[in-house]
């Protein structure tokens, strides 16, 4: 199984979609094993893009990040990467394929609504990163599993 961090951005949060976007995360499967409100702070902002640091749009980036409160869940499931970056859609909102969070939500790149990890060690590291272990019911049994996974 892997795991993948997703963020539900400042935008996204205060647009009213956290419900929406959750449901389509859930809907397709993924398991729910972290998941809370909070304000992140420029320290874990800046650690986590720490990659775009060179990059022009790195200040607004974190900027924006640290804006208002985000939702942060820990999702876990076969191919969770993959399958959750389908669900989050192209990085340019604009681009992204309908269907998609992106692509029923958002025009801008500095507005794209969602953050989903892009490898599974960038996901554990990040997950790692936003939740202590206390925090993750990592071993719960969901009673549908044999229905979602083979
Ligand atoms: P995140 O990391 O937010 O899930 O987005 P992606 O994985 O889809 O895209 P990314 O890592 O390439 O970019 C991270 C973050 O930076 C913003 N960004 C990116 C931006 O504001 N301007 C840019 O030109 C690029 C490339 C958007 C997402």
């Amino acid at each position: 199984m892997e795991r993948t961090l997703i963020i539900v951005k400042p935008d996204a949060v205060q647009r009213g979609l956290t419900g929406e976007i959750i449901k389509r995360f859930e809907g397709r499967g993924l398991k729910i094993i972290g998941m809370k409100l909070m304000q992140v702070d420029r320290e874990l902002a800046e650690k986590h893009y720490d990659v775009h640091r060179e990059r022009p749009f790195f200040a607004g980036l974190v900027e924006y990040i640290i804006s208002a409160p985000v939702v942060v869940m820990t999702l876990e499931g076969s191919d969770a990467i993959v399958a959750a970056r389908a669900t989050i859609g192209a990085t340019t909102p604009s681009e992204a394929a309908p269907g998609s969070i992106r692509g029923d939500f958002g025009l801008e790149i500095g507005r794209n609504l969602v953050h989903g990890s892009d490898s599974v060690e960038n996901g554990e590291i990040e997950v790692a990163n936003f939740f202590s272990e206390a925090e993750l019911c990592g071993g719960w049994a969901r009673d549908v599993d044999r229905w979602v996974f083979e």
